[in-house]
């Protein structure tokens, strides 16, 4: 097993048993609550957990410190992906190599399911958040990130672009939103929490933006080459959909060569860590793997 899938199965299995108990055990013959645990518990990568983990291990702190902000932003990516795939945004049926949310328990439960994740991730981050000044800034970091200056903000521009064509300019901006600031908040959280100085925290968010690409980019090859039994996911999507990609602006070669500058720039950005005294050998394969993968 490479050394990139052994540390994203490591930390999935910090996170899963803390996922599998996010609501309240009362709660969990609700109907809302299944369907969120089906989406939540249904595998994935696990990559921003995985990457907050390791920017806490390159500072040399307790990883207990980040589960909490570990799962809020697993569960807010996941309601994400509950809600892009309903039949008013993606209209989607395989996810995570499963049936989605709304095939499974229809679209009424999956909005609820999606909703109740997100709620319940900013209910976990405001608890969090009363023990400092900065688990308090780290929990506003992740809530702005997640909407209209985020996430949020990406998607909009990404259903408005629907069918139309748009510069490259729009296309960084929309993606950089969209699937960047999720692995952005991954990266930052342990920065802010442990109240990194301004020169580290601004070479890990520059870092995020590269990885935020890079993984992008790749998911845009993979749409075009892979096979949705690899992915666990619908493939020839964005070209059923008429959307811009990299793939469809740059072609296949040109997204390759692209991705290759993005994988550069990040392990750069490692050396310049590593030459301020952190240990960074350990996030390499990780960002290697993002280059290479298949699913
Ligand atoms: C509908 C609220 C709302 C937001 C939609 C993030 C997003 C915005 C939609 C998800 C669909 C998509 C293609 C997003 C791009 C980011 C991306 C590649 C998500 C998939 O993340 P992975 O590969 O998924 O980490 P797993 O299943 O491994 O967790």
């Amino acid at each position: 097993m490479s050394d990139a899938v052994s540390m994203m199965n490591e930390a999935a299995e910090r996170i899963e048993p803390l996922l599998s108990k996010v609501f309240p055990e009362d709660l969990s013959s609700d109907i809302t609550v299944k369907a969120a645990y089906y989406s939540l518990l249904a595998g994935g990568k696990r990559i921003r957990p995985t990457f907050m983990y390791q920017v806490t291990k390159m500072l040399g702190k307790d990883l207990s410190s980040v589960d909490v902000f570990a799962c809020a932003l697993e569960m807010i990516h996941t309601y994400s992906l509950i809600h892009d795939d309903l039949p008013a945004m993606d209209n989607d049926d395989l996810r995570r190599g499963n049936p989605t949310c709304h095939i499974k328990f229809g679209e009424d439960i999956a909005i609820l399911a999606g909703d109740a994740l997100l709620n319940r991730a900013f209910e976990l981050l405001f608890k969090a958040s009363f023990s400092s000044e900065n688990a308090l800034s780290a929990a506003y970091n992740i809530c702005t990130l997640a909407g209209i200056n985020g996430m949020i903000g990406g998607q909009s521009i990404d259903v408005s672009s629907e069918g139309k064509s748009i510069s490259i300019d729009t296309l960084y901006t929309l993606q950089e939103k969209k699937t960047g600031a999720l692995l952005e908040a991954a990266f930052v959280t342990p920065c802010i929490l442990f109240g990194c100085d301004e020169k580290t925290t601004s070479l890990i968010r520059k870092l995020a933006g590269h990885v935020g690409l890079s993984f992008q980019i790749s998911d845009d090859i993979l749409d075009v080459t892979s096979s949705e039994s690899d992915l666990g996911k619908t493939t020839g999507k964005d070209e059923r959909d008429n959307k811009s990609t990299f793939v469809t602006m740059l072609g296949l070669e040109g997204a390759r060569a692209k991705l290759d500058d993005e994988i550069s720039s990040s392990y750069s950005i490692l050396d310049s860590l590593k030459d301020m005294g952190y240990e960074t050998d350990h996030i390499r394969p990780v960002i290697g793997f993002i280059a290479e993968r298949n699913f």
